[in-house]
């Protein structure tokens, strides 16, 4: 992608103004820029950015909001774009942001990468209690259970999760990936799950890892 589209999607992304992020997107998707390039070297750094400026208390939570609904117009442009007949089904991946935390977008962006590699993806949606997670697993059958967690707050409860996991006996027939801001891979290892990623694309890496070893 050229650095003036790319500049022009981050832009406007943290602009919030979604009728430049849709124009620029489709361009970009005209000139035949692959929608996982787009995805990874505009729309995300661009709502990271704000995410930084918000840190630093340079942009409050309405532009945060307003820049969400924008990087979703984005985002709904590239979605055929991953999600092809033509893609080979993969697996399927419980995903949910743990209870107590309702941040979805990273989430929602692991779901769109798993979905345009070819997994079938159970979205449990934002606050999911732990036994939640294990009635999932007990219904659907996945081969990955994935738990996003944006806040050091509901940390704890991955361990919950994975407690819950094993109490329902359904801990050995799934692997399990954590990710999120605040994770780590020392701290995915702290409380027994199989993998760890720190973005949307190394997810799918991951997962992919852990399929090929089970
Ligand atoms: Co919230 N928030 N927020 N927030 N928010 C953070 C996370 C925070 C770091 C901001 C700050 O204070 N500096 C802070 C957490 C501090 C901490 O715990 N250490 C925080 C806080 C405190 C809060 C509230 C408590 C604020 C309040 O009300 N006082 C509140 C909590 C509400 C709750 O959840 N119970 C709250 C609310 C909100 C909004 C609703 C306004 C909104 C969320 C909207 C939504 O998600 N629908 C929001 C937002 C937008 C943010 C920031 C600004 C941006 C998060 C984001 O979407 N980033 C964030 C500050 C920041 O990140 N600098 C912040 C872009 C996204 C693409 O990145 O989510 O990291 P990310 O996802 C990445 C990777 O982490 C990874 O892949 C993704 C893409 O590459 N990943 C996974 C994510 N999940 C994964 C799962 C995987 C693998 C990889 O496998 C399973």
């Amino acid at each position: 992608m050229t650095d003036d589209l790319n500049r022009a999607i981050n832009e406007a992304v943290q602009a919030g103004d979604q009728e430049k992020v849709a124009l620029s997107v489709q361009e970009a998707l005209d000139r035949g820029v692959p929608a996982i390039e787009v995805l990874d070297q505009a729309l995300v750094p661009g709502m990271q950015a704000l995410g930084e400026r918000f840190t630093q208390g340079e942009v409050y939570l309405p532009e945060i909001l307003i820049s969400i609904r924008a990087m979703n117009r984005g985002v709904d442009l590239l979605r055929p774009n991953f999600t092809g007949e033509e893609i080979a089904r993969e697996g399927t991946v419980v995903l949910g942001t743990v209870e107590g935390d309702l941040h979805d977008i990273g989430k929602n962006l692991v779901k769109m990468m798993l979905e345009g590699n070819g997994f079938r993806v159970v979205d449990l949606g934002v606050d999911v209690p732990p036994a939640s997670f294990a009635a999932a697993a007990q219904e659907h059958d996945p081969d990955i259970v994935a738990v996003s967690s944006l806040l050091t707050t509901t940390m704890t409860t991955l361990a919950e999760v994975m407690d819950v996991l094993k109490t329902s006996g359904v801990r050995d027939k799934v692997g399990v990936i954590v990710g999120g801001a605040p994770l780590t891979q020392e701290f995915a290892d702290s409380i027994g799950a199989d993998g760890f990623a720190d973005d949307c694309v190394s997810a799918v890496a991951e997962v992919k890892r852990l399929m090929a070893t089970r």
